[in-house]
């Protein structure tokens, strides 16, 4: 039998980081429908199919809401939480304060605007070119912030990219054991 989930993930952090190229990325060659409303976000839409261990199939439409324009000014933007199943706060290797920002304000204005708790996982991003924190430090902050994984992504490359969006799905619905099988 095939279980049929509907995703709802967003993607947060600082102007520039490589929120929208992360989720081109992933979109990339499938099915995607990429569309701007004038409310100021993208919503970017994938389906994907997995089996269990079990034999069990899930088969996954996966929306990602992609903020737009100065993500942190948007008035908007609690609306694009409401719903949200899980999370990807994104910060950018290249410039330090993307990461003190997530830290000092968006996971707090994402956790204080949703009623249960929900996965987040931390896209340290462009790891393809020099950075300016370590990997040392990125982790500490996410362990001391409780959040759920950290994965070291480059939208240039595709590096982790797929991974990400994968472990994602794994955490919404709780399975660890899932293997991508054709739509
Ligand atoms: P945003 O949606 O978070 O605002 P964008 O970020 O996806 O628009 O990316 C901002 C800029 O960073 C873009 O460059 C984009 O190509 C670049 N970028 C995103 N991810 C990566 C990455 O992993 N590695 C490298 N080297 N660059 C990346 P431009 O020049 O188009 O503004
Ligand atoms: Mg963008």
């Amino acid at each position: 039998m095939t279980q049929i989930f509907k995703l709802k993930l967003c993607i947060i952090g600082e102007h520039a980081c490589g929120k929208t190229s992360l989720i081109k990325n992933f979109v990339e060659g499938a099915y995607s429908k990429d569309y701007r409303p004038t409310i100021g976000s993208n919503l970017f839409i994938k389906k994907l199919a997995f089996r269990a261990n079990d034999g069990e199939d899930y088969q996954f439409t996966i929306t990602a809401w992609d903020i737009a324009g100065q993500e942190r000014w948007q008035s908007m933007r609690h609306t694009y939480y409401r719903g949200a199943q899980g999370v990807f706060i994104v910060g950018d290797l290249t410039r330090k304060n993307t990461f003190h920002q997530i830290d000092k304000f968006w996971i707090d204005d994402f956790r204080k605007n949703m009623d249960t708790p929900i996965p987040i996982i931390l896209l340290a991003n462009k790891k393809d070119l020099d950075g300016e924190i370590s990997e040392e430090h990125v982790r500490e902050m996410a362990e001391r912030q409780k959040i759920d994984k950290v994965l070291f992504t480059s939208a240039k490359t595709g590096y982790h990219v797929n991974e990400a969006f994968i472990a994602m799905i794994k955490s919404c619905i709780g399975i660890d054991s899932i293997i991508p099988i054709p739509l």
